[in-house]
């Protein structure tokens, strides 16, 4: 007899269930989701993502990634949603079900998994954002920021030599395993990666890179009208604005960003979403807001992948 646990994906939970749904959905969906360990954190935990893919022959892919800041909680219940939409549709969705037979998804749930089971062991870590490794300036700051350690104008802009800082870059580029694995993985599927999605909150922006300020990225025109049509819709779902442009622009400028790192080996389309809220309840998005975010997030999600299918 089928064995099927309601798993509720909209409350937060800890890596323990994450893993258990991975596993779960693994075995209910046979030959179409697979569970592809892909690195180790700091602390020695095998990083894995979700290959969700239908049938042999693939030209492209879509890479999501989701937890590379650990006090992000919504970014890894957004991840589960999205998969969890994707396997509830693509057998009845025409779009989807070409799509899926097009296209493999590469999802990672939780990638600073480190970080993320630190954020539940007490009240007091809920706020970490970095990895969980020592950081290297002679004192007890833990740490790097995992979006500034990727080999994207690394150390220029928007970062941090300091351990103690929240935007820490790390010793040298690459120096966190987290960011290694996301490197490898990428590279080996280089030519098959048309999209790389990197999932943040809060702020409710679709970032375009690049991170610096002094470099255009050679498709910045389509990737602000994919960004737009993406932001509208999200509008047409619960009506919340998302803002679109470069993270100078409309953030703040970095480097080391993953997104930029993909964009720079050749990736065309690489988008960060920041998702809700504005700053009122910030990193601790409240639990009832999680199903309408998803939701409209999704959406967004959804249009930026239809437009690379398309295309
Ligand atoms: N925001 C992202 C950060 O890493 C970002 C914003 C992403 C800026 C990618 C530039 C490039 O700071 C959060 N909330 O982490
Ligand atoms: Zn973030």
């Amino acid at each position: 007899a089928e064995h099927r646990v309601n798993y509720d994906y909209f409350k937060y939970h800890t890596m323990a269930e994450i893993t258990g749904w991975m596993e779960q959905l693994e075995k209910e969906h046979q030959g179409v989701v697979t569970i592809v360990p892909y690195g180790q954190t700091y602390e020695n935990r095998s990083i894995t993502l979700l290959k969700i893919s239908v049938g042999s022959e693939k030209k492209k892919a879509i890479w999501m990634d989701c937890g590379i800041h650990s006090r992000e909680w919504i970014s890894p219940a957004f991840c589960q949603y999205f998969v969890k939409q994707i396997l509830d549709t693509y057998q009845t969705d025409e779009k989807m079900k070409q799509m899926l037979s097009n296209m493999d998804f590469y999802i990672t749930p939780v990638l600073n998994m480190d970080g993320y089971v630190y954020t539940w062991q007490n009240i007091t870590n809920r706020l970490w954002r970095k990895s969980r490794s020592p950081g290297n300036c002679g004192d007890s700051c833990m740490g790097t920021d995992l979006n500034r350690n990727f080999d994207a104008n690394w150390g220029t802009v928007g970062v941090s030599r300091n351990c103690c800082s929240e935007v820490y870059n790390g010793a040298k580029e690459l120096s966190e395993t987290e960011a290694q694995a996301v490197t490898s993985f990428v590279l080996g599927k280089r030519n098959e990666i048309m999209c790389f999605l990197t999932i943040h909150s809060y702020g409710q922006l679709i970032l375009l890179p690049y991170g610096h300020p002094n470099v255009s990225a050679p498709n910045i025109d389509e990737l602000m009208s994919v960004g737009v049509a993406a932001a509208e819709a999200i509008k047409n779902v619960h009506g919340m604005s998302y803002t679109v442009g470069t993270s100078p622009n409309v953030l703040y400028p970095n480097s080391g960003s993953s997104r930029d790192w993909a964009r720079l080996i050749g990736i065309p389309y690489t988008f960060t979403f920041e998702l809700r809220d504005k700053g009122e309840h910030g990193f601790k998005l409240p639990e009832d807001q999680i199903q309408p975010t998803c939701e409209e997030a999704y959406e967004g999600a959804r249009s930026i992948i239809t437009y690379v299918h398309d295309k």
